[in-house]
């Protein structure tokens, strides 16, 4: 049987720290389940929802967490599609209505009624989690809980991100905030599907990282006199990469890329740092043939496909593992942007 508590990191206030304490263990409705969850990646959105510094509402008190793996211990009645004991993966979608015109058309993610996990919902920074059933992703056995962790945000973000971008095989990418969460496996699925990198992030260990994880070359933001110039320089025939996507959590990036892409480049925004604006020239927008769009998280599809490159070995990013009781001083770490890679959360047993 389920203990009643629950050790959980607890928001208590807008812009108040994470309290580490015991709270309820919560019961499932009829289309829900329970997860208990044995890791948990943190992603810079829960920095941002501790922070509460989106244009969207937080809930209050708050169990943040949205990269949550592990096992299935309770179920509504009207849930077949997963069973007890299953291996599963808790994501920013924790819910959709599943009946409106974006449901429908798999862009759940757009769905008016969609509930987030860690943000309009409790997430899973606790030991017992609650997600819609329909959209949770159920995992395979033979993939390790704490690898899944950080491709269950990041890792279908940027998947999605790069389908969004309609890059090809051979083609040159730049990714923005390379040696980051969301950066470190965008490269890792880049190097998969054939494109060559361009990594863009600051300091030597992101530099160490992107060289390890395959980038073809480093462009240093902190160092860079003219970046701009830089990135085009990185391209093999010094046009600028067919694509970027930018995962940073700064809003000069998002002014730079539209000039360094190529002519027919895509700009890929999928990093949110508050109060930013994209900013381009109409004029060289228009006659270069520019497109600046958004990609928002992914599609249950999408997720499934993300897992698999994992499961087949085809991506391997680094992370670091620590207690859940630490979160704080992750948080700490990831706000002076000195994590290169993921943290995961190793929840108690
Ligand atoms: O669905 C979505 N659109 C989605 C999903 C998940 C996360 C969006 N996000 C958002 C997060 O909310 C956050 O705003 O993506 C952003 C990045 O999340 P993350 O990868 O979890 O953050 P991180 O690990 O802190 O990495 C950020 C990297 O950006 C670099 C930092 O050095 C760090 O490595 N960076 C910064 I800050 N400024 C930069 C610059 N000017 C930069 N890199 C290059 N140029
Ligand atoms: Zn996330």
């Amino acid at each position: 049987s389920l203990p009643k508590l629950q050790w959980a990191q607890v928001v208590e206030e807008a812009g108040g720290p994470v309290i580490y304490k015991q709270i309820p263990v919560p019961t499932p409705g009829p289309d829900e389940v329970l997860v208990n969850i044995k890791y948990t990646g943190v992603c810079h959105t829960d920095l941002h929802a501790r922070k509460g510094d989106w244009p969207l509402p937080v809930k209050m008190p708050l169990v943040g967490g949205h990269e949550g793996a592990g096992v299935v211990v309770a179920k509504g009645q009207l849930v077949n599609n997963v069973n007890i004991g299953d291996h599963a993966g808790v994501k920013w979608l924790n819910g959709s209505c599943l009946s409106c015109e974006f449901c429908r058309t798999s862009d759940e993610s757009l769905c008016p009624d969609a509930s987030l996990s860690g943000y309009t919902v409790d997430g899973t920074f606790q030991q017992f989690c609650i997600a819609k059933a329909a959209h949770v992703s159920i995992l395979p056995k033979d993939v390790p809980l704490d690898a899944v962790a950080p491709v269950l945000c990041a890792g279908i973000t940027v998947y999605k991100g790069l389908k969004e971008s309609g890059i090809q095989p051979g083609q040159t990418l730049a990714i923005v905030g390379a040696g980051g969460g969301l950066g470190s496996l965008a490269q890792q699925y880049a190097k998969a599907m054939g494109l060559r990198v361009i990594a863009i992030d600051g300091g030597e260990e992101k530099k160490e990282l992107c060289q390890q994880l395959g980038a073809e070359s480093y462009v240093d933001f902190t160092k860079s006199k003219d970046l701009v110039k830089d990135v085009q320089a990185a391209t093999p025939d010094g046009l600028g990469p067919h694509a970027a996507l930018l995962l940073a959590v700064a809003e000069i990036p998002f002014q730079q890329a539209a000039a360094y892409v190529r002519p027919r480049g895509v700009v890929v925004a999928i990093g949110l740092p508050a109060g930013a604006f994209l900013k381009a020239p109409v004029f060289s927008t228009v006659v270069r043939m520019i497109q600046i769009r958004g990609s928002y998280v992914g599609n249950r599809q999408d997720g499934i496909e993300a897992i698999d490159f994992l499961r087949r070995g085809l991506i391997k990013a680094p992370f670091k593992t620590v207690d859940l009781s630490e979160l704080p001083k992750v948080y700490e770490l990831m706000e002076q942007g000195k994590i290169a890679g993921r943290y995961v959360l190793k929840v108690p047993e």
